[in-house]
């Protein structure tokens, strides 16, 4: 693994000025949950400054470099190309990059859904995602109140947020989001 200075390099290229800076903020975000949750803090730090190296790649290119990648995608992943980006940015990390770090790998790859049973270090990125300092969405600042709870009100509040929001749109909503959904209210809320 290379040092955070060599990946926010590497990014740069990939990324607006507005993603970029979102990036560097994820990774700041990253690192404070890590430190307070005792997660790996370089770990979290890299993890945030790679998780959305895709998400400027525009969809078409996107679905090219899956292919190359022998990316199969489900139905509701086709339809929604805003998932593309977690997807791809794993396949991209691991084949060019030659990152090997599964929880890196898993943290970029569910940073977008979330999944049921997920790692520390995948929690700490969905929710960094949530919270970071460039953020400023109605709810933030609930999302951050969370956040300085627990890991688990934090979910909690970032997966009842996004499903409402999905389906206020009749958007489909991803199986991996459903199950992390379930698991932590069941676990959590009753
Ligand atoms: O990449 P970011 O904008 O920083 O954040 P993100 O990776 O969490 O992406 C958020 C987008 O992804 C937002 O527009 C909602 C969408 N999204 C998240 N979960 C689902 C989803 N879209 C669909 N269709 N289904 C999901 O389960
Ligand atoms: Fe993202
Ligand atoms: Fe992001």
């Amino acid at each position: 693994m290379k040092d955070l200075e060599t990946y926010k390099s590497i990014i740069r290229p990939f990324l607006g000025e507005k993603r970029f800076y979102h990036s560097v903020c994820v990774s700041e975000a990253a690192v404070e949950l890590a430190k307070k949750y005792g997660a790996n803090e370089e770990k979290a730090a890299v993890a945030g400054i790679l998780h959305d190296i895709m998400k400027d790649t525009p969809s078409d290119e996107q679905l090219k470099m899956m292919t190359r990648y022998d990316i199969i995608l489900s139905d509701v992943e086709r339809r929604a190309p805003k998932l593309w980006h977690a997807i791809l940015g794993e396949a991209y990390l691991e084949q060019e990059l030659k990152i090997s770090d599964h929880d890196i790998l898993d943290a970029v790859r569910y940073h977008t859904t979330a999944r049921a049973n997920m790692s520390l270090l995948e929690k700490v990125l969905f929710i960094a995602d949530f919270i970071s300092a460039d953020r400023d969405y109605t709810g933030v600042e609930n999302m951050r109140r969370a956040a300085k709870v627990s890991l688990e009100e934090a979910m909690v509040e970032g997966l009842t947020f996004n499903i409402k929001d999905l389906a206020s749109g009749y958007k489909p909503i991803h199986p991996d989001t459903i199950s992390a959904y379930n698991q932590v209210v069941v676990m959590y809320k009753s």
